[in-house]
């Protein structure tokens, strides 16, 4: 009998503790976690964030809300801050791109070295090469956990003047550029006027011809309708793109489970193939729809030949070579190598 209580008050000890230590473990859980996007649904972008949460949310069984923030609300637009409000936990995980936290990680400016990347393949070399797992390393340093690549994509220039086929053609324009310095570099020496302005500054200014042009993927063209804003002319030129990066603040992963853990960084693996795809959608295609759809909105469209390509090539080369040593020479030799030797 003496035996049997005993034996009873031991299983009622275990079953305590363990009701105890599930729940520390549901109390380090926030009810919901703050996901930080520029570009909301229906963008790929948005749709990177979309999935990635939902696919969270149902492999945690709910343990995991995460609330999407586009426009980079949480900072109040100002994009270029996002990844040390990351950092700091003001954001807890974020989809973002690589211009918008090469400020802070100056390795990021690698995919914004003009014309390094001249095809998708060489994208993929990169992000799901050894380049992108030393990248990866450095973002770990730099404080935060990166889980899986996305894609914003080739960034065409477009305008409201005239059609751009050789540098001179951009001479004196206004460009809205995102404010990272070496876009202030490229548009200059190409003759332009660059602007540095937020995106949610530069669609304002686009409507009022504060600014004659931009460069975006063209995805947004569409979503957005950019010629109602007097965009009129589109070259597509494939200058640079840019990746994006899937985030979460060191001490909110160190806060979850390691099994949730693993949900996380799958579903942003998984949320980041799906995306990807979803980007070059319309530009992979022989015909290029997207091209097409453009067109018929009334626009000029202008696909560079390799010759009027080259001329684009030569003069933002300076700036190639001065931004080489700030990305640090060996990344970019890397970078170059994998390149060459891409499957395509
Ligand atoms: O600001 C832009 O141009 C955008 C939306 O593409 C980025 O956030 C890099």
């Amino acid at each position: 009998m003496q035996l049997r209580r005993t034996l009873l008050s031991l299983v009622a000890v275990a079953t305590a503790l363990g009701t105890f230590s599930v729940a520390a473990t549901a109390q380090n859980y926030k009810a919901e976690y703050r996901m930080s996007l520029v570009l909301g649904p229906p963008t790929p972008w948005g749709q990177a964030g979309k999935v990635w949460s939902d696919l969270v949310k149902e492999r945690t069984q709910g343990r995991i809300n995460i609330k999407l923030y586009p426009g980079v609300s949480l900072i109040q637009g100002d994009q270029t801050r996002e990844f040390s409000a990351l950092r700091q936990g003001v954001i807890d995980m974020a989809v973002g791109s690589t211009i918008n936290w090469s400020p802070q990680v100056k390795e990021l400016n690698l995919f914004s070295l003009p014309f390094l990347m001249p095809d998708y393949a060489a994208i993929d070399a990169l992000t799901q090469g050894d380049v992108g797992k030393k990248i990866f390393q450095t973002l770990d340093k730099s404080g935060v956990v990166p889980l899986a690549w996305g894609e914003n994509g080739y960034r065409e220039v477009t305008n409201s003047k005239r059609v751009i086929k050789s540098p001179e053609d951009l001479k004196g324009m206004k460009i809205r550029v995102v404010g990272s310095p070496i876009f202030s570099d490229m548009f200059t020496a190409m003759g332009a006027n660059p602007t540095q302005m937020s995106w949610a500054d530069a669609q304002p200014a686009l409507a009022s011809g504060a600014v004659d042009g931009q460069e975006n993927p063209l995805f947004l063209f569409t979503i957005l309708k950019m010629h109602t804003v007097g965009q009129k002319f589109v070259t597509t030129w494939g200058y640079m793109a840019d990746p994006l990066v899937f985030v979460v603040n060191k001490e909110i992963w160190n806060s979850w489970t390691p099994a949730d853990q693993a949900i996380v960084r799958q579903a942003a693996i998984d949320s980041g193939s799906q995306e990807i795809a979803l980007a070059r959608k319309g530009l992979v295609e022989a015909d290029k729809p997207v091209l097409k759809d453009i067109a018929a909105m009334g626009v000029t469209v202008t696909q560079l030949s390799p010759a009027e390509r080259e001329a684009f090539v030569k003069v933002t080369r300076p700036v190639y070579e001065k931004w080489k040593t700030t990305v640090g020479l060996d990344l970019v030799k890397a970078a170059e190598r994998d390149i060459a030797a891409r499957k395509k």
